[in-house]
């Protein structure tokens, strides 16, 4: 454990340098100085000299993009859009997706935004549209790529704000990054958007099957699943997820990257031990298999749930104590009829928190005392 952490973190160190005197053009002036000193002394010192010689429009200059945190979509979409643009990555995971947009809405360098593989719901959706009118008011470039179950009237909104929707349910967020910016991709991006398929269940999907006949079918399930674990793995290491963005936009193979199949082997270890502990605690209602998790993600659970309590429906939930709510994982089978995601993105809303996602795969954020409610009704709406 503790080789696989060192390794890790001289890397991020190095590449985080790199970054700073490669990337950032309004930096240039300040690295000279001090390599280490952070954008928001920058502004400090080049504040001054740019006032007297340009418009304040050219202060902005920043690319951004906000990706999925929790999943290879997510990370790899983040990927493949600083392949093609540079820029920096902000990764967030539902519930912090809002407090992620509203910070950089109020940043006043920020020239172009992305925004990845982040759903919206009922709950979201409305200050969404408000933040992004604003951002647009200011003249700042915004695109929207994502493949979750969407309000059409929100697109229309969007649309009208002339934000860059890219928004398409049958595909991965990543083969449509890919597929939207492949003139500014090298080929390996190809590989990066199968395996981000792969892991959200969509390889099957039109562009990402023609994607996956390229390479050996058990080389991108093996890639894709050890990214998959060392991302679930370091959900509470925010510096090795992006160093994980810029090793996949340098082209870089999960098997060359440091230590990723040792960790995946731990993952492996810890989800055999989760599988026992679902065995015993899972609980199970008509339609649905349901269980509180204490010590591990939820959505690393709920497929197991889902599977051991033998039902069509699987939910997983886990206290986020400082949050005072219950980040929950809904899963259904093959054959569950319903669309999870829609009748989760309701009744997470009626009852004051906020969640949707596909039909099959879907999450929420639902409030601490409302916890049972939610499992007792999603029970109801599932009749199959
Ligand atoms: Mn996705």
């Amino acid at each position: 454990m503790l080789a696989v952490k060192k390794s890790v973190t001289k890397k991020t160190a190095k590449s985080s340098t790199k970054k700073t005197t490669k990337k950032t053009g309004v930096k240039k002036s300040v690295t000279k100085k001090s390599p280490k000193s952070s954008t928001k002394k920058t502004t400090k010192k080049t504040v001054t000299k740019k006032v007297t010689k340009k418009s304040p429009k050219s202060l902005r200059t920043k690319l951004i993009c906000i990706s999925h945190k929790e999943d290879n979509d997510g990370i790899s979409s983040a990927a493949l859009i600083r392949q093609a643009f540079g820029g920096d990555a902000i990764l967030v995971d539902y519930p912090g997706q809002m407090d992620a947009i509203r910070q950089v809405a109020t940043d006043e360098k920020l020239k172009t935004l992305f925004i990845c593989d982040l759903g919206l719901s009922k709950n979201t959706q409305d200050e969404f549209i408000n933040l992004l009118s604003d951002l647009r008011k200011n003249k700042v470039s915004v695109t929207y790529i994502d493949h979750h179950d969407i309000d059409p009237n929100v697109v229309k909104a969007l649309e009208k704000i002339k934000v860059k929707v890219i928004h398409n349910v049958n595909e991965c967020t990543t083969v449509q990054v890919y597929d939207a910016f492949k003139s500014k991709l090298n080929d390996h991006a190809s590989f990066v958007a199968c395996c981000a398929a792969i892991t959200d269940y969509m390889e099957d999907r039109p562009v990402a099957s023609k994607l996956l006949q390229m390479y050996d079918r058990q080389f991108a399930l093996i890639s894709a699943t050890t990214m998959t674990y060392n991302i679930v793995g370091h959900q509470k290491d925010p510096d090795y997820l992006l160093y994980l963005v810029e090793e996949l936009a340098d082209s870089k193979f999960p098997h060359d990257i440091p230590n990723t199949y040792e960790f995946a082997q731990l993952q492996v270890e810890k989800l055999a031990q989760i599988i026992a502990k679902v065995k015993q605690g899972m609980k199970t209602m008509k339609n649905l298999g349901y269980m509180e998790i204490l010590d591990s993600g939820a959505s690393g659970a709920v497929n197991f749930v889902m599977g051991l309590s033998k039902k069509d429906v699987g939910v997983a939930y886990k206290e986020r104590v400082d949050h005072g709510i219950y980040a929950v994982s809904v899963r259904g089978s093959k054959n569950c009829k319903v669309h999870l995601g829609k009748i989760v993105n309701l009744l997470a809303s009626e009852l004051g928190g906020s969640g949707g996602g596909h039909d099959k795969a879907c999450g929420a954020v639902i409030p601490k005392p409302k916890i049972k409610k939610f499992i007792t009704e999603l029970n109801k709406k599932i009749k199959n």
